[in-house]
């Protein structure tokens, strides 16, 4: 097996069984503008050390695999102009051609796994977009979530998404699907979706030990966490849903598909919000961050 090139403090916490949390890169590379988007993935790396764990950041650069990235190597990989977004399809072709390329929660799962990292912090996940009947856009994500056996902090699912069908298609696959500290399912820049999320969970601890039972049960795959925006950062529904309405009527307009549908859409709303959601979705993913690195201290016993 391949195993990714560690950062000497990934390197050193996995020896000494210390908290480790998986951070992905496509948000950087296709979620945020710059330079909001290196502010962002330094400072996310920053708060998963205040909070007690070392921060993994998976990328491949020049068709090597990496977990946990050195400072240059990020400030280049946020400036970096053609970088690939890779998922579990396009993952390895990208390191044979010895390509640069950040990695998706799917992909980011696949490397965390590889490096024997068991809980990783995002944003939100892909999921079943709006129209999927008729496109049959169904993120990679929901599948890796079913396979890789990586517990995922997110913050729901994107309200670009259809949330209806992107559970169902979660149930169908058999991952478990827990709202933190709340009934609702999040729906990313907003702290309720209206729909109930399958499971709730209210500690990191509950979280730890429900992900050690699936092992335990030989249960293939990972674990989705909804955690919701704090209050203080959120945009409620009522205000984006016509916001999420004009950007897929542009998305349509203009065509786009397959992989571009995501990073369009977010920097529709971006220009469509006047940057509010580019800060909510900063606060989103620092929230994430603190749970995945309380969870992560809590599956190697160093609970606070
Ligand atoms: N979360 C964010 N911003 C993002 C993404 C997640 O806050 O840009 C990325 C993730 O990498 C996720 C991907 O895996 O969007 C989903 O893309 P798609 O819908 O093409 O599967
Ligand atoms: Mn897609």
């Amino acid at each position: 097996m391949i195993t990714p090139i560690l950062s000497p403090e990934v390197t050193e916490a996995l020896a000494e069984s210390r908290a480790v949390v998986a951070l992905e890169s496509t948000i950087i590379t296709h979620g945020m503008p710059w330079p909001q988007n290196l502010e962002t993935a330094q400072d996310v790396e920053q708060t998963v050390r205040d909070a007690g764990a070392v921060p993994a950041t998976i990328a491949v650069i020049d068709g090597v695999l990496h977990a946990g990235l050195t400072g240059p190597q990020l400030e280049a990989l946020a400036q970096a102009k053609g970088v690939a977004k890779l998922s579990r399809a396009d993952l390895a072709v990208c390191m044979a051609q010895g390509r640069t390329g950040a990695t998706t929660v799917a992909a980011t799962m696949i490397g965390a796994q590889l490096a024997g990292i068991e809980v990783f912090a995002t944003g939100g996940i892909g999921g079943v977009h709006q129209g999927a009947d008729q496109s049959f856009d169904i993120s990679a994500d929901l599948h890796e979530l079913a396979r890789t056996p990586v517990t995922v902090i997110a913050a729901g699912a994107k309200a670009i998404l259809d949330l209806p069908k992107t559970l169902e298609v979660l149930e169908s696959l058999g991952v478990p699907v827990m709202a933190y500290g709340q009934n609702d399912f999040p729906a990313f820049w907003s702290r309720a979706s209206g729909l109930d999320a399958p499971l709730r969970v209210d500690s990191a601890a509950e979280v730890a030990r429900a992900h050690r039972m699936r092992a335990g049960l030989g249960l293939v795959g990972g674990q989705l966490v909804a955690n919701p925006i704090p209050s203080e950062d959120e945009i409620p529904l009522r205000e984006l849903a016509p916001v999420i309405a004009a950007a897929q009527e542009d998305a349509q307009a203009r065509g786009v598909t397959g992989k571009a549908v995501t990073p369009f859409l977010l920097q529709r709303i971006y220009d469509l919000t006047g940057g509010r959601s580019l800060e909510a979705n900063i606060a989103l993913v620092h929230n994430n961050a603190r749970l995945a690195a309380a969870i992560a201290r809590e599956l190697c016993g160093d609970a606070l």
